[in-house]
């Protein structure tokens, strides 16, 4: 008789470990524990030489003709065709080159929105958003008299998707969504969000900051209007992040900074404009972070995204189950279907303590609001603790976390 067995693939990561060079560093006299990855992922060997080697050998501007400038030119673009790749998108056209996920909302708030929001219009957000995906709609609908309306989130942290289908009227006019919650993990039901919101006639924006990192994207199969990731986020250089918009549509939207790269022609009577992607890309840009953030993305399709990503939802149950036990620990965020992520508070003690405490023992984590004031406000907590786990992190550090957490509340409450 046959039998099937399905084999986990293994993942090595004390092999991934040795290719983050940071990972040896020490902090407060203690190997250190990096679990800050929702701010900023720590970036691998490969990606530091990549821009080494961009300033030691090509460094020049793009788009001209000499020898440097054609390779730098040819490396630019080959991050675009990788980052096309790595979200399906349909063609290079749709991948904007941007300074993060901030850039890309703005950039869509100051263009496609100027042009096409007017008053009594609605724009849907959700009650888990990051700043950057709550101030430009409130600075666009307070212009243009138009109305903010929030899907409000529930106990364990997921959207009610009830409310949200409730507020799709022929009004509005644009949803913009973040894809994963970067303080509570949660991982948004996108696709649904997206059928939902076009059956209502109305475009949707995917925050896709947190998800980049974890999750596999498909821009065409989720069939999002635009998606804004941060390379940072994702094993790269700061500085540099993407706009994905499908090509009719940012074909059809006003231009964002005027200047040198965007034009075709400019006289002083009137200036005619570049063709997609170069549209929206004025100026010199970050070339040395676009080159390196090639590598980021290559580093992680040759890990596997699937394979990373088991790795790093045995360290969030691992993680949960650790410190669900603790007394006068409560998790934020239980949500069904969450990234490796998890978001604490402890009674009778400050998050910024717990913070405190932690990095004297040598672990890395955020404290506060992480940028979601309303989120915080909805669960009645002035912050949280996060801990935010990457392919890098250990169950041994997860230890190390808990036995931190531990001694801090000894010391605090
Ligand atoms: N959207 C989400 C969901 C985010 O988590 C962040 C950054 C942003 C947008 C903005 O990205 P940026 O690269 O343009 O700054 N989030 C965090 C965080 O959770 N801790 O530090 C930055």
């Amino acid at each position: 008789m046959e039998t099937t067995t399905t084999i986990k693939p293994t993942f090595d990561v004390s092999e991934i470990r040795k290719s983050f060079p940071i990972l040896e560093r020490e902090v407060n006299n203690q190997l250190m524990v990096y679990l800050d990855n929702a701010a900023t992922s720590q970036k691998p060997q490969a990606v530091i030489d990549a821009l080494n080697y961009y300033y030691s050998n090509y460094n020049a501007n793009i788009h001209r003709v000499h020898t440097l400038a054609e390779e730098a030119t040819a490396a630019y673009e080959a991050t675009r065709t990788t980052v096309k790749d790595f979200i399906n998108a349909k063609s290079t056209d749709e991948i904007i080159f941007t300074r993060g996920t901030t850039e890309g909302v703005n950039l869509v708030a100051y263009t496609w929105g100027r042009k096409n929001i007017t008053e009594g219009d609605e724009i849907i957000i959700s009650g888990m958003e990051h700043h950057s995906n709550i101030v430009p709609w409130q600075i666009l609908c307070n212009e243009k008299k138009a109305v903010l309306k929030i899907i409000p989130v529930s106990d364990e942290g997921e959207l009610l998707m009830d409310k949200y289908k409730k507020l799709l009227s022929s009004k509005a006019k644009l949803v913009s969504i973040v894809h994963v919650s970067n303080a509570l993990g949660t991982v948004n039901p996108v696709k649904e969000i997206i059928d939902e919101a076009h059956k209502a006639g109305a475009l949707v924006f995917v925050d896709g900051a947190q998800s980049t990192v974890h999750l596999d994207i498909d821009v065409q199969e989720m069939d999002c209007d635009f998606f804004a990731f941060s390379g940072h986020k994702v094993y790269g250089p700061t500085g540099v992040g993407v706009l994905y918009g499908k090509k009719k549509i940012l074909e059809e939207m006003p231009v964002f900074m005027g200047g040198g790269e965007m034009i075709k022609e400019v006289t002083f009577e009137k200036t005619t404009f570049s063709d997609l992607p170069y549209k929206y890309e004025a100026g010199t840009p970050n070339i040395a972070d676009t080159i390196a953030l090639k590598v980021a993305l290559d580093f992680v399709t040759e890990n596997k995204k699937d394979i990373i990503r088991n790795h790093e939802n045995d360290l969030l149950k691992y993680a949960t189950e650790q410190l669900s036990v603790i007394e006068g620990l409560q998790i934020i965020g239980t949500a069904k279907n969450k990234v490796s992520l998890i978001s604490f508070v402890i009674k009778n003690a400050h998050p910024q303590d717990i913070g405190v405490l932690l990095d004297n023992q040598g672990i890395a984590v955020r404290t506060g609001h992480h940028c979601t004031q309303p989120l915080m406000k909805r669960f009645g907590v002035p912050g949280t603790v996060r801990a935010s786990f990457a392919m890098y992190n250990t169950k041994e550090e997860v230890d190390r976390l808990v036995s931190a957490v531990k001694k801090a509340i000894k010391m605090l409450t």
